[in-house]
């Protein structure tokens, strides 16, 4: 048995010596990574956990999964866990639809669940006869089937047949994100990823309960989405990248299979296209877009800021406007993200008329604006989104735009950037807004970092992994793990979980679920990983 001898709560009540003990406890318990994996690694860590001691339920032949009645999401839910089970287990584990009762079962439900844990969160009871998560609503019942994961011996995560047992630790995690929004970002433009790839992030960001993905679908090297009114932008603005080379872009069909594959593990995609700068391979593909109707050449350096769309010319907005209109069409989600970053070759002047000018654009397709913080130098309704992604802890514009309303979401440059390097020798990556080991990542207060921007304020987190410098899935990997999971829990979890100590030990657990997964990650020195990790 694997469980503690002590029951333990994790939130609030759980600090100082608890946690020290708490993790002792996990972590010598007999044959603790052969069997269940205490409730004390999961991460984002939850609000509250309570351990059974003694008590565990075993994953076997006989395990039915059971699905809210009438419920198509909870039924796809429970078959997709079904499906991942299956190939590790080589168990039948049969999805039903009826309302659970038997024992032996792992029960999704609808109902039962505290209000109190909202739309994404749940609640899960492990007992000796059965395994139940109810929540209020579909995405509640997916976070608490990531925590199910978590809870399973990490050979559960596996692509191939293992032998089990397959035992879950007896209690009941009560949990609920802090904040609505938890991204992630990839930048396909500097390279391009194909949706195989992003396909892969996407299952990695599920199972630390990120609720977005924001893709970075232009810049100066590359655009990466087909838009049926411009072709040439995808045709030619995506032939290339960082460094030359082909490139790649993707059809709208491609685009649809991403926004469906987030869709079914309860992730929003927000598109960005950057302008007025970063639009160096949208002016190389169309002369008529520059201001002296001369097409540059592709780029494929690293350089920023040198580029912008021609501000007074009206092709710009019909441009915009069917641009914006495809790929709106395209995203069920809420937001369409602008860019508006760094844009040095466009005046204070022309960037605030472009800036008020692209807000209606996006409005007029029913979506909301996100954008870099930079666009708070222009006039923003309190609708749109400002995302920081400053070195600073205060920024005047945003401070003012914030008091008028705007929300933020929290993407420090110097804790959340995922393509900067870990330390002076990291092959990968930049370093220009320092260096961010994991407790650069951890160690700060998405609710309280920025002036004027406190928790009400505070949307929530993202970490962007810009792409500069990588090139494969294994790069992606190596920048992500393991700083991705510390900016999911500072998105998830209370502050008053916030334990730098406490979450290093969990996020070392994560790293023999990481070989199982086959993710190359960075074993930081400041992480004790489990020996053959
Ligand atoms: C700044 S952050 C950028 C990107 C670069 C990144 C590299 C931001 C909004 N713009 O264009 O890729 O730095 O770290």
């Amino acid at each position: 048995m694997a469980t503690p001898s002590l029951p333990r709560r994790l939130g609030g009540a759980l600090t100082g010596l608890g946690v020290v003990a708490a993790l002792l406890s996990a972590t010598t318990a007999p044959a603790a990574a052969a069997t269940a994996v205490a409730f004390s690694s999961v991460v984002p860590v939850p609000v509250t956990a309570t351990a059974t001691p003694g008590v565990s339920h075993g994953i076997t032949a006989s395990t039915t999964i059971y699905a809210a009645p009438g419920s198509a999401p909870a039924a796809a839910i429970a078959n997709q866990l079904a499906a991942r089970l299956r190939v590790s287990t080589g168990l039948p584990l049969p999805v039903v639809t009826t309302v659970a009762g038997p024992a032996d079962g792992i029960a999704l439900l609808l109902t039962g669940a505290p209000p109190s844990v909202g739309a994404e969160g749940y609640q899960l009871d492990v007992t000796a006869s059965a395994i139940t998560i109810r929540a209020n609503q579909p995405a509640g019942l997916f976070r608490g089937v990531q925590t199910l994961r978590q809870l399973l011996p990490v050979t559960a995560d596996a692509a191939t047949l293992q032998s089990g047992p397959w035992p879950v630790p007896g209690g009941q995690i009560i949990d609920h994100p802090r904040f609505a929004h938890r991204g992630a970002m990839l930048d396909v433009a500097r390279h391009f990823f194909t949706v195989a790839q992003v396909q892969r992030y996407l299952d990695q960001l599920a199972l630390y309960k990120i609720n977005v993905l924001h893709l970075h679908l232009s810049d100066d090297q590359g655009w990466r989405i087909a838009v049926n009114s411009w072709p040439n932008l995808a045709t030619y603005g995506g032939g290339t990248q960082v460094g030359g080379g082909p490139g790649g872009y993707y059809t709208q069909a491609d685009y649809t299979a991403i926004v469906n594959y987030a869709a079914d593990r309860y992730i929003t995609v927000i598109p960005e296209i950057d302008m007025p700068g970063h639009t160096n391979a949208a002016l190389a593909s169309y002369a008529q877009l520059n201001c002296d109707g001369v097409a540059p050449a592709r780029y494929t350096g690293t350089q920023v800021g040198f580029s912008s769309l021609c501000v007074p010319l009206e092709l710009t907005y019909t441009f915009i406007d069917q641009v914006i209109g495809e790929i709106a069409a395209l995203t069920p989600g809420p937001y369409v993200h602008i860019g508006g970053d760094e844009a040095s070759s466009t005046t204070a002047a022309d960037y605030s008329s472009f800036i008020n000018r692209v807000q209606q654009i996006v409005a007029a397709h029913g979506k909301t604006v996100v954008g870099w913080h930079d666009v708070a130098n222009a006039t923003l309704p309190p609708s749109t989104v400002a995302q920081f992604w400053g070195t600073t802890t205060s920024n005047a514009p945003l401070a003012a735009a914030v008091a008028n309303g705007t929300k933020v979401v929290m993407s420090p440059a110097n804790k959340t950037y995922l393509d900067m390097k870990y330390r002076n020798n990291t092959r990968l990556g930049q370093k220009w807004a320092g260096l961010i080991d994991v407790n650069t990542a951890y160690e700060w207060n998405p609710g309280a970092y920025l002036t004027g921007a406190g928790e009400t304020a505070v949307l929530g987190v993202e970490a962007p992994l810009w792409s500069e410098t990588l090139v494969t899935t294994a790069d992606i990997e190596y920048m992500a793990f393991p700083r991705l999971p510390a900016i999911a829990e500072l998105g998830w979890s209370p502050w008053s979980t916030h334990n730098l100590t406490a979450f290093k030990q969990r996020l070392g657990a994560q790293g023999p679920r990481w070989n199982v997964m086959g993710i190359n990650y960075y074993h930081s020195t400041q992480v004790t990983w489990p020996s053959g990790s």
